[in-house]
């Protein structure tokens, strides 16, 4: 594997879950796997946890990590090809790939949907281009259309958790004061798709996902109906796909200890970080079948999985 893109860059789905919890067993048996290799971070966005847990995946493999937040300290990038650069761009990413290519030996960026365009988001003009220009391999830690690295920990974290039987999970939206990119519901649908799971999604009118993504996945919209039975709530807010961009605060889809009763005891997901009160309850969040802080910590061994394949191939 050359890069992490996306879940389709996972060839065989049960050996990595399986991997990636026999590495949470012993964190640091690879310690000297990544010596002398660096990664470098590129944040065009916020984080707390892609931030830290990717670090600490780099660390647990031996490697040396440089950060830079791009927005605001880096040269703003132009991507178009032949532009005359004579507005407010000052570097190529051309080069930048490529300059950034020759001080590490790996490279992750993260780079949120503008939520302006949709032709323009899920075309994945950054990381598309940071990957064709750069002479490295390049790890996504969220793109405009997704998120794998959360994916893969989503995943991870249901296996350890799940019934004998199989699962009942729910992917539910839930009201949002600002308009949040597709991208974790994206790759999480993905994922689901490829788990031997009872799968379906629910949301208010208006807030489908691209079908190219949904598939046949079935989807329910009434929320207390599709809550039935089970196994796993994992709760994501996004904005419209088809009124692109659009937000709501539409209280009666919040995540409610009323309609956890509803399910078979289900753990509750969310990837984090979460309104409380405005998505969730706080007695949700509180319960013990709150398992965000366990899903949560998995990021790491998401992380340090996708990079042992990466240093193991390059
Ligand atoms: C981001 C999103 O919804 O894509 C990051 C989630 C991991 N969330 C927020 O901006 C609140
Ligand atoms: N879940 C997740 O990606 O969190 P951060 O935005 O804090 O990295």
């Amino acid at each position: 594997m050359n890069n992490y893109f996306s879940i389709q860059d996972i060839d065989s789905l049960d050996n990595w879950v399986n991997e990636a919890i026999e590495m949470k067993k012993q964190p640091l048996s690879d310690k000297t796997l990544g010596a002398d290799k660096t990664i470098g971070l590129l944040f065009f966005n916020p984080s707390l946890r892609t931030r830290l847990s990717t670090q600490k995946a780099a660390l647990n493999l031996g490697m040396n990590v440089i950060v830079m937040n791009f927005t605001g300290e880096g040269w703003s990038l132009e991507y178009g090809d032949g532009t005359v650069m004579d507005q407010g761009n000052s570097e190529h990413v051309k080069e930048a790939a490529q300059v950034v290519s020759q001080y590490c030996d790996v490279l992750a960026i993260r780079a949120f949907a503008k939520l302006e365009n949709r032709e323009e988001d899920y075309q994945e003009k950054v990381l598309k281009n940071f990957i064709q220009y750069a002479t490295i391999p390049v790890i996504n830690m969220e793109s405009a259309t997704g998120h794998p690295l959360q994916a893969l920990t989503d995943a991870i974290t249901i296996a350890e958790y799940k019934p004998i039987h199989k699962p009942k999970i729910v992917l539910s939206w839930a009201p949002h004061p600002k308009a949040l990119p597709q991208a974790v519901a994206n790759s999480f649908v993905e994922m689901m798709q490829r788990m031997d799971a009872d799968f379906v999604i629910t949301h208010p009118v208006g807030f489908e996902l691209a079908s190219q993504i949904t598939n046949e996945v079935p989807i329910e919209y009434n929320q207390e109906k599709a809550f039935k039975d089970a196994d796993f709530v994992y709760v994501k807010n996004w904005s419209s796909y088809t009124d692109y961009g659009k937000s709501s605060q539409d209280q009666s889809w919040k995540i409610t200890e009323e309609k956890m009763k509803l399910t078979n005891d289900a753990k509750f997901m969310h990837c984090l970080p979460v309104r409380r009160n405005v998505v969730i309850d706080d007695a949700v969040i509180d319960s013990d079948n709150s398992i965000v802080i366990e899903q949560a910590n998995n990021r790491t061994y998401a992380a340090q999985l996708v990079l042992k394949k990466i240093l193991e191939k390059n």
